[in-house]
Order: structure tokens, then C-alpha cells, then sequence
């Protein structure tokens, strides 16, 4: 029988705060076919802020995962790709705002936007070790794979002209790379300090509450 992993023990433990990240009723909404598409155009034009700053932030775990681990596991590569994704992911947003008239340019990020950004900079600092920075990385994309997978199921109504943004982060290679994200993470956290994993841990219920409030900003419900 598998070791349970402490990623596993997580997910059980938050289990409701996890939910309420993956299944929120922005979300709901796509699945449901009931989206309001201003709220739509807010997500898109609010994300590609958060991306941007995004980067910077991967960029500093590829930099741990370099200094930080013997890397016979490959974690760096595994890492690259996920920057590599977010350079296409950048002209994606630039090519869907143009699609909806979204003016990028002119974007103001909102509260809940600058707050998770501020967070995601906090995390740049070489005093916020690998395992804990690798936490975080591997919790924000993977509540996006879930989300979106979620608008995929067979019995979603999710309206076409948003299928191509849910098959971006819910199809299955970046499901693959969330799960090379995740042996990553528990192989890390298999040798890390008891005051490691609690950073960890707590690292990742920040993570799971900024995503809350960033669909709620969405939403328009802030
Ligand atoms: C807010 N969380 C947010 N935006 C994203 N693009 C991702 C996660 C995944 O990259």
C-alpha cells in the first residue's frame, strides 16, 4: 500500500478551503453555462496582471530548485517548462483580450489582485525556502487545473466561446505537470524540518485564500 503523502494529508485536512478554491461560484458559473460575461472580462483582464507577476515569482523557485536541491529528480526542468507555459501564456491573453475588447493596457488591478501579488513577491525572498516557495507554485497552478477541468466534465455546459480558456489550464499534459509539481513538493517535504512543513503548510491555506478572493473579485463580489 502507498505512504500517504503529506500533500494527501493536506488536501484532506483543508478539504472545505480547497473545495471553495476549485469549486467557487465563479467557476460554477462557467460549468453552468449562467456566466456573466463583464465578469468574464474582469477575470481576463485581472489575471493577465496576476501572470505577469507570476513569473518573476517561478522564476525564483527555478532559482531554489537549482541552489536548493541536488536536482537528480529533474525538479529545474520540470520548473522550466512551467515558465516556458507562461510565456505562451502571456500572448494568449494578449490575443484573447483582443478578442473580447479587452483593453490591457489600461487595467487597474483590484484589491484582492495587488494583495495576492504582494504575496507572490514575498515569496521571492531567499529567506523563503524551496519547499515552501515549491508549495506555493504547485497550489496556484494546480487550483486552476482543477477549476477549469471541473468546466470540462461531460456534463458541463460550459458556453463554447470559453472552452479554449478552460482547456488551457484543465487539459490533461498541464494536469501531468501538476502532478510533476506535486512529487515535487512531497519529495521535498519527506526531508524537510518540522518548522518547514508548517511554513509549508501555512503557505499553502494563504495560497488557497488569496485564490478565493481573486474569484470573488471576479465575481464582482468585493
Ligand atoms: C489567480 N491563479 C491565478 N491565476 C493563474 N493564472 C493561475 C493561478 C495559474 O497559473
Amino acid at each position: 500500500q502507498a505512504k500517504i503523502t503529506v500533500t494527501e494529508t493536506w488536501l484532506r485536512k483543508h478539504r472545505h478551503l480547497y473545495d471553495g478554491a476549485t469549486r467557487h461560484p465563479f467557476i460554477r458559473s462557467i460549468r453552468d453555462g449562467n456566466i456573466d460575461i463583464s465578469a468574464f472580462k474582469t477575470w481576463l483582464g485581472q489575471d493577465y496582471i496576476f501572470v505577469r507577476a507570476f513569473v518573476p515569482f517561478v522564476a525564483s523557485v527555478l532559482t531554489k530548485a537549482y541552489k536548493g536541491s541536488d536536482d537528480a529528480n529533474g525538479d529545474v526542468e520540470v520548473i522550466l517548462g512551467g515558465v516556458a507555459a507562461l510565456h505562451d501564456e502571456i500572448s494568449w491573453f494578449k490575443k484573447e483580450a483582443f478578442k473580447w475588447g479587452v483593453q490591457l493596457s489600461s487595467i487597474v488591478p483590484q484589491k484582492a489582485n495587488q494583495e495576492y501579488c504582494r504575496f507572490l513577491e514575498s515569496l521571492i525572498s531567499p529567506e523563503v525556502e524551496y519547499t515552501v516557495a515549491a508549495v506555493a507554485f504547485w497550489a496556484i497552478e494546480t487550483i486552476y487545473q482543477e477549476s477549469f477541468a471541473h468546466c470540462l466534465e461531460d456534463d458541463s455546459k460550459t458556453p463554447p466561446e470559453l472552452k479554449e480558456t478552460c482547456q488551457r489550464w484543465g487539459n490533461e499534459s498541464f494536469g501531468e505537470y501538476c502532478n510533476s509539481l506535486r512529487n515535487i513538493v512531497d519529495r521535498q517535504l519527506e526531508k524537510a524540518s518540522d518548522d518547514v512543513i508548517t511554513k509549508a503548510e501555512a503557505t499553502l491555506l494563504r495560497v488557497l485564500e488569496h485564490e478565493v478572493d481573486f474569484w470573488n473579485m471576479s465575481h464582482g463580489r468585493t
